[in-house]
C-alpha cells in the first residue's frame, strides 16, 4: 500500500494541523514541503491545486485541513479520534479556521517577512539549502512583494487581524473559565489540535513542526507582540497542548 503523501507549504500552521494530526493518529506519511509561492508548482505536480495542506492518497487527494482531519477520524488505524466529542469539536474546529487561521497568519507575517535574512535562513531549515531554496533566495524580493499583496500584510490589516485574534483569544479563555481542560468533551481532540496550530505563529510553541527562529533572533516586534499572545489565558492554553500532546 501506498504511503500517503502530505504536501505542504513548510511554515504554514493549517499544514502543521494536518501533520500534527496525522502524527497523532500514528499514521505514516511522507511530507513534501515547499517554500510559500513556489509550492505553487509543487502542489500542481502532485496533484493539488494550490492550497496547502493537501494528502494525496492511493485512490484521492483530499484539499483541506478538515477533510484530511475527517479522514484521519474514519480511519481503522488512527490512535486517535479527533472528533469523539461530535459536532462541537466540528464547529469549533471550522471556527477556528475562519476566524483564527488567517489573522494569525497575517500578523506573523507581518512581523517576521521584514527579516529577509531571518526568512532565508528559516528557509534552510525548512526545504534545505538545495534548488528550491536558491530560487526562493533569488526571488525573495518579488516573493514577499506578491504574499503581501495578495494576503493584505500591511500596518492596517495587522491591525485588524490583531482584533481578530484578541476576539478569538477572548471566546477561548470564556469557554475555559469553567475549568475544563479541552474545548470541547474530555479528552484532546481537534478543537484542540485546531486551536492550537492556528494560534502557534503568535505563541510560539517549542514543538511547532516545522522550524521557527530563537525568539531572541526574531524581529523586535514580533517578540512583543508573542510575549503578549503567551501570557493571555488561550495563549497558555495553546502552550500547554503541544508541551501535552505534540511528540
Ligand atoms: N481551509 C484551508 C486553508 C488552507 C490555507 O489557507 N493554506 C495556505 C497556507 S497557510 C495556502 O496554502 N496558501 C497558499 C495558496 O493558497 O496559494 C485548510 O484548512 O486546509
Amino acid at each position: 500500500m501506498q504511503i500517503p503523501t502530505l504536501v505542504t507549504i513548510a511554515p504554514s500552521h493549517y499544514c502543521e494541523k494536518a501533520r500534527w494530526a496525522l502524527q497523532r493518529a500514528g499514521l505514516p506519511f511522507t511530507e513534501s514541503a515547499w517554500l510559500p509561492l513556489i509550492h505553487v508548482y509543487g502542489v500542481k505536480r502532485d496533484g493539488g491545486r494550490r492550497s496547502t495542506p493537501v494528502l494525496v492518497l492511493e485512490d484521492r487527494t483530499l484539499y483541506d485541513s478538515s477533510d484530511i482531519m475527517a479522514w484521519i477520524d474514519a480511519h481503522p488505524d488512527s490512535r486517535w479520534r479527533p472528533y469523539a466529542a461530535g459536532d462541537d469539536a466540528r464547529r469549533l474546529e471550522e471556527d477556528f479556521d475562519e476566524r483564527l487561521g488567517p489573522h494569525t497568519r497575517r500578523l506573523a507575517y507581518f512581523h517576521l517577512l521584514a527579516d529577509k535574512d531571518g526568512v532565508l535562513e528559516a528557509a534552510n531549515h525548512w526545504v534545505g539549502p538545495g534548488r528550491q531554496r536558491r530560487v526562493f533566495g533569488a526571488l525573495f524580493g518579488p516573493i514577499r512583494w506578491a504574499m503581501r499583496r495578495s494576503m493584505k500584510i500591511d500596518a492596517a490589516g495587522a491591525e485588524r487581524s490583531r482584533a481578530k485574534i484578541d476576539a478569538v483569544f477572548a471566546d477561548v479563555e470564556a469557554l475555559l473559565a469553567d475549568g475544563r481542560r479541552y474545548l470541547a468533551g474530555d479528552a484532546f481532540g481537534a478543537a484542540d489540535l485546531t486551536f492550537a496550530a492556528l494560534a502557534a505563529p503568535m505563541v510560539k510553541p517549542d514543538a511547532y513542526g516545522a522550524w521557527l527562529p530563537p525568539m531572541e533572533r526574531a524581529p523586535a516586534g514580533y517578540q512583543e507582540e508573542a510575549a503578549r499572545y503567551r501570557e493571555t489565558v488561550a495563549g497558555r492554553f495553546a502552550l500547554r497542548l503541544y508541551d501535552e500532546a505534540r511528540a
